[in-house]
């Protein structure tokens, strides 16, 4: 019987395993599949952890939220289309819900289909190489320190990339008396209550730690870009100005001249695709883009068709996205889906590649990632859902965040799957302090 290793159970693992089991429920004989995930529980990193650093048997932490961490798109983008949010929690919910919120629903769906049994918690996956017929994956059981080797016919790897810091450094650094942090270290704002902070970077951790720092107390907020910046019109207390050049004392200088005292350095300054157990000839090497180069699809591995990635892409769409990829990796290793030659997935994969390399602006990049999503969806059976509103949608998101960024999350928006309107939150974003799953489910 044909084997499949999935290493991995955040969103994209818990994807394919889905996708394996919808299959088997349609009266398909599914391959034999075992998922390695090294957390001791599922989530991958909606699974919170209070712990930075190493974790108990001092492997890196991989999880990157925070408290009070509350989702940054509207959650109807999101929506996985055979389990719809209405479905989950039996009435409709603001579009905007904390973390604690969006695990419920994404560990509803995993329940739901019972593929807890795949997977092997607290196992680390050490190598990967490929032997010329099948994958030597070789495994650390974290509890009891047993090494294992097994081989597998395909190898899909769903380990994410917003787990390994990218950890750049400045002058001044070494001697600069406050604390040094990269967001993926971040836990908690109140940490920051009264405070000056110096936030580096222009994406969306640099844009939510900033404000999180912001709600909840810190002195003052200054974001240093490098390229371009954020650009949204901040509240007073926030600035954004232009890329640090080194610390003196605990003064950020800047180059366009502004200084700032500082208590504290957030460095937003993202994640590198790290996989330190792939044989060279099997890893993906790409910044964090919509199109990474070298995946069919964004997801068969050119060099390699056994060997599938998921989720590997810089994101607008998210877990329906996963979905897709994860029904059409499900497809290529059960021969549903044929792959074309050599010549066609090079002509295919430089198409889509080239088209990201002139993007724009966020509208052309939601349109591109819609139209690859959409791409995807035509080639399996993952159900109906309807990505032109979720195209709309993020539209009237990225507007409603230059109108306003402390208030873009009190919006709502309707789900493309079951066309539910759901209710406004009863407290705004800005307002709501307490972030558990309780206290949102309130309608008051
Ligand atoms: P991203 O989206 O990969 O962004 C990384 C940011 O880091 C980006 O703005 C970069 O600026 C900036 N960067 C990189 N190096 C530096 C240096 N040396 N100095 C200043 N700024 C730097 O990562 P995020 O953590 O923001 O988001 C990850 C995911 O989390 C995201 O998809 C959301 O779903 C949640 P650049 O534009 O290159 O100048």
């Amino acid at each position: 019987m044909t084997k499949v290793a999935i290493i991995g159970s955040g969103p994209c693992g818990l994807s394919i395993l889905r996708a394996f089991q919808q299959a088997e429920e349609k009266g398909h004989i599914i391959p034999e599949i075992v998922c390695y995930e090294k957390q001791k529980d599922w989530g991958g990193l909606w699974n919170y952890s209070w712990r930075t650093g190493s974790d108990q048997y001092g492997d890196p932490v991989p999880n990157s939220m925070y408290r009070y961490l509350w989702s940054n798109g509207p959650k109807e983008c999101l929506e996985f289309a055979d389990y719809s949010f209405d479905e989950h929690f039996n009435q409709p919910i603001p579009s905007f819900p904390p973390r604690e919120v969006l695990y419920d629903y994404i560990l509803g769906r995993a329940k739901k289909a019972n593929i807890k049994k795949y997977i092997k918690f607290n196992t680390t996956v050490t190598q990967a190489k490929y032997n010329g017929s099948q994958f030597e994956i070789s495994t650390l059981n974290k509890i009891d320190n047993t090494l294992n080797t097994n081989n597998f016919d395909y190898l899909v790897v769903a380990s994410g990339h917003f787990s390994v810091p990218y950890i750049p450094e400045y002058d001044g650094m070494k001697s600069f008396p406050g604390r040094i942090l990269h967001g993926h270290d971040f836990r908690d704002a109140e940490e920051f209550r009264n405070k000056d902070v110096v936030v580096l970077g222009s994406s969306y951790s640099a844009e939510d730690i900033s404000l999180q720092c912001y709600k909840y107390g810190a002195k003052s907020v200054t974001i240093g870009y490098r390229n371009n910046p954020m650009g949204f019109k901040w509240p007073d207390g926030m600035k954004e100005v232009y890329y640090l050049d080194r610390l003196e004392g605990n003064k950020a200088i800047f180059k366009d001249g502004h200084e700032q005292n500082a208590d504290a350095i957030i460095l937003c300054s993202g994640y590198l695709h790290h996989f330190p157990y792939l044989e060279d000839t099997l890893k993906l090497k790409t910044g964090n883009r919509l199109y990474p180069p070298k995946l069919y699809k964004g997801v068969v591995w050119q060099d390699n068709h056994k060997m599938m990635y998921l989720g590997m892409q810089d994101q607008f769409h998210t877990f329906n996205m996963f979905d897709c990829q994860a029904w059409f990796a499900r497809d290529v290793i059960m021969d549903k889906i044929k792959m074309p030659s050599d010549e066609e997935i090079e002509k295919n994969i430089s198409k889509w590649v080239s088209e990201e390399e002139i993007l724009e602006d966020p509208i052309q990049m939601i349109d591109f990632q819609t139209e690859y999503t959409k791409d995807l969806h035509a080639s399996s059976d993952y159900p109906k859902i309807n990505f032109e509103l979720i195209r709309e949608h993020f539209k009237n998101w990225e507007h409603h965040k230059e109108e306003d960024i402390m208030t873009y999350r009190n919006n709502s928006f309707s789900s493309p799957v079951t066309g539910t309107i759901a209710p406004i939150h009863h407290t705004p974003w800005a307002e709501a302090m307490d972030d558990s799953m309780d206290t949102f489910m309130k309608s008051k």
